[in-house]
């Protein structure tokens, strides 16, 4: 009987292990045992023990990560050991402050990893350590040899975090996933074990922090009984190396404090900050700091006592001061000005502050001057502040970007960003020399991403979008990475190993930012008109304020479509150097995918492809939309490679992504139509449908 029981146990066991194990929990940390007897054979005689030299919190982490995932690709446990002695075979973890001339070139999270008669994963810190066990166990996911392996790697970035924007109640904005991570009500006393898996997800990228609150922030978080479900999660982070930030409410001194104001230069206020931050530190010791996002959209700031966000900024990091915290000021402002192009806004917001800002203020620019559009030039802040470290905020979470149906792979978003010449001082001045500190030799440098994660099983909401949290976090690290490298990388981790289908996944991917563009923005359209940023409202043209309606943005009339920020225009382009200046202004070299960013063009107007605007568009919304239909296509072809759910998920959303797709085209096409006074061009096929149908379809996703 109890044989019986045992067995049947283990069935059940068995039965969901296996469902378990295919339903995207573990990430690209997956750790199935390698197949090939041979290659697993060769990984293990150099894998036959674990020497840690040192006892660490994160030095104890790396150990254990190193042996989980050992055990699992290798099948077989691995013993961790104090000291290797005169062994050979196995791989030492060492934290080498002196010894070794190869660890002092690093810097202090960057790890050296080499193997001669064991594997040495070498440091200058225990961060770099765990962040070296996590490179090597990626050598071996990704079936690289290792033998005479010799890898020296630095970030290049120093903090790099992702933004969660969540909220006391369990919702995230913009979060297409599910509900929170962290569940309030439960902490401090329960800690769900997913905490750490989210933080072992991270470290494993190299990711060392994390706002846990939204920017749009509660005062609810610095209360006394919050800090302590705060702290609770700091714990799990620490042995991980990821510090923890929180978003918070500028006027939390009046809504918390009791105090009559939140002004900044007021003496009670700074005292109010000042015993927060003590407070705060006293039960987070290693608390990374503070988020801010100060008069705008409706949030209060340091504006609303007649001072500027440099007043607001440097009262907060002088609280922090004694302290190892920074505060990450955003320069996503704009104000409500009818007259004004929400485009300058941010650059003349910061632009005359820069030098003003305390030396723990990193001012927190979002990648584009709008507002996380599928494409954007680069915000003109870079590269116009030498004086004031900036970081780059990118959105990993699909705000504009189809949210959860649509298959979006961003790197080649991140990268077009950072990739961009500046012009500041030379060619070459690129955004991701701005951002890591080495054009202007920022004392600070950091890079956040707005997370992607919820509550939902696979994390991500849409399967393929864990390849966005792992690109950004790739890229922070090291944003020298190709899209394609980490496209691959992760395919081989996370979905097959099959040459033709990595191949076939790597190819989708790379193509899919440009797909969805050509969908849904296309030639420089933009659409951050206000609502749930999904269904398509071009003809939106009634909100509280001008630059929240739809029409403020591609200006189409019976002359033409786009927004002219030429000198003729709202000038914005003279916020560019005039490198960068002379080519967008022109609308002959104005690139295509920045065209109606810049430029009002007329219907009729040749462009560089031989068609007309209208044809143009009407040619990249039908391809665009034709193209999803390829996607169908080409993953069909990978169905024996991949994990049956996992295939049957991802080609379910293609379904809805190619139905959104033909939504898009036909609602921009059929309200632009009446504007162009022209036929849709052979060979497409006129919409089935009319502008009262996509309406309606759009409205139905205002309903309450
Ligand atoms: C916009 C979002 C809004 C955010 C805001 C921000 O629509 O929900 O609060 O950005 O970044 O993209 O502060």
């Amino acid at each position: 009987m109890n044989f019986l029981k045992h067995n049947v146990f283990l069935l059940l066991l068995l039965v969901s292990v296996s469902s378990y194990a295919d339903d995207g929990y573990r990430l690209w940390l997956k750790y199935d045992r390698i197949a090939d007897a041979a290659k697993r054979e060769t990984y293990a005689r150099s894998a036959q023990f674990i020497a840690l030299n040192g006892s660490s919190l994160i030095l104890k982490t790396a150990a254990e990560e190193l042996q989980a995932g050992l055990q699992g690709l290798l099948g077989k446990p691995i013993p961790i050991i104090a000291s290797a002695g005169n062994q050979t075979g196995g791989i030492l973890l060492t934290v080498n402050k002196a010894a070794n001339p190869d660890v002092q070139r690093l810097n202090d999270e960057g790890y050296q990893i080499t193997n001669r008669s064991n594997i040495a994963i070498a440091g200058k810190t225990d961060a770099g350590v765990l962040y070296g066990v996590f490179a090597l166990l990626r050598q071996l996911q990704t079936a690289q040899p290792i033998n005479g392996l010799s890898i020296t790697s630095s970030p290049k970035i120093q903090y790099r975090l992702l933004n969660h924007w969540d909220n006391t109640n369990g919702t995230i904005e913009r979060g297409y996933a599910g509900e929170s991570l962290w569940k309030w009500i439960e902490l401090p006393e329960t800690i769900d074990p997913r905490y750490r898996d989210y933080a072992r997800a991270n470290a494993s990228l190299g990711i060392n922090g994390t706002v846990i609150n939204n920017v749009n922030a509660s005062a609810r978080f610095l209360t006394a009984e919050y800090l302590e479900k705060v702290a609770a999660l700091a714990n799990v982070f620490r042995s991980y190396g990821i510090r923890l930030y929180l978003s918070v409410y500028f006027p939390a001194p009046k809504t918390i404090g009791g105090l009559k104001t939140a002004d900044p230069l007021d003496p009670d206020v700074k005292k109010w900050w000042t015993d927060k931050v003590k407070e705060i530190y006293k039960v987070i010791p290693d608390f990374g700091g503070f988020l801010v996002k100060a008069n705008s959209e409706g949030e209060p700031g340091p504006q609303d006592y007649g001072r500027d966000h440099a007043d607001g900024a440097n009262m907060l990091a002088e609280a922090l001061a004694p302290y190892d915290g920074i505060v990450m000021w955003r320069a996503f402002v704009y104000k409500a000005d009818p007259k004004a192009d929400r485009f300058k806004a941010a650059y003349e917001e910061f632009k005359h502050l820069d030098g003003k800002f305390n030396r723990k203020v990193i001012v927190q620019v979002k990648n584009g001057p709008i507002d996380f559009q599928p494409r954007e030039p680069f915000s003109p802040l870079f590269g116009n502040m030498p004086k004031t470290p900036l970081a780059m905020e990118f959105q990993i979470t699909q705000e504009y970007m189809g949210h959860s149906t649509n298959w979006v792979y961003e790197a080649p978003l991140f990268k077009e960003c950072l990739d961009s010449d500046t012009y500041v001082s030379r060619k070459g001045s690129t955004v991701a020399n701005v951002v890591d500190g080495s054009l202007h030799n920022y004392p600070l440098t950091a890079i956040a991403g707005v997370a992607n994660t919820g509550a939902d099983r696979n994390w991500t909401g849409h399967p393929m979008a864990q390849a966005n949290w792992y690109a950004f976090g790739r890229l922070a690290w090291d944003h020298t990475l190709s899209s394609e490298a980490i496209a691959r990388e992760w395919i081989n981790m996370t979905l097959t190993q099959e040459p033709k289908a990595v191949k076939t996944i790597t190819d989708l991917m790379l193509r899919s930012r440009e797909i969805y563009v050509n969908y849904n923005t296309p030639i420089g359209l933009s659409r951050p008109w206000t609502g749930a940023h999904f269904a398509p409202e071009p003809w939106q043209n009634q909100s509280s304020r001008p630059d929240w309606t739809a029409i403020y943005y591609h200006r189409a009339d019976s002359i033409g479509l786009g927004f002219d920020r030429t000198a003729s225009g709202s000038n914005a382009l003279e916020q560019y150097r005039p490198e960068v200046r002379r080519v967008w202004e022109n609308a002959e070299t104005c690139p295509l995918p920045y065209l109606l960013w810049f430029h009002h063009v007329p219907w009729t107007k040749k462009l560089s492809t031989g068609r007309t605007l209208w044809d143009e568009l009407c040619t990249r919304f039908y391809t665009g939309a034709d193209s999803v239909g390829w996607m169908q296509q080409q993953w069909a072809q990978v169905k024996p490679a991949v994990d049956p759910q996992l295939f049957a998920d991802v080609a379910g959303r293609l379904q809805t992504q190619h139905k959104e797709a033909i939504w898009w085209r036909d609602s921009w096409l059929l309200y632009f139509q009446p504007f162009a006074r022209q036929p849709i061009p052979s060979p497409f096929k006129k919409p089935e449908r009319t502008l009262e149908d996509v309406k309606r379809l759009s409205d139905i996703y205002r309903l309450r």
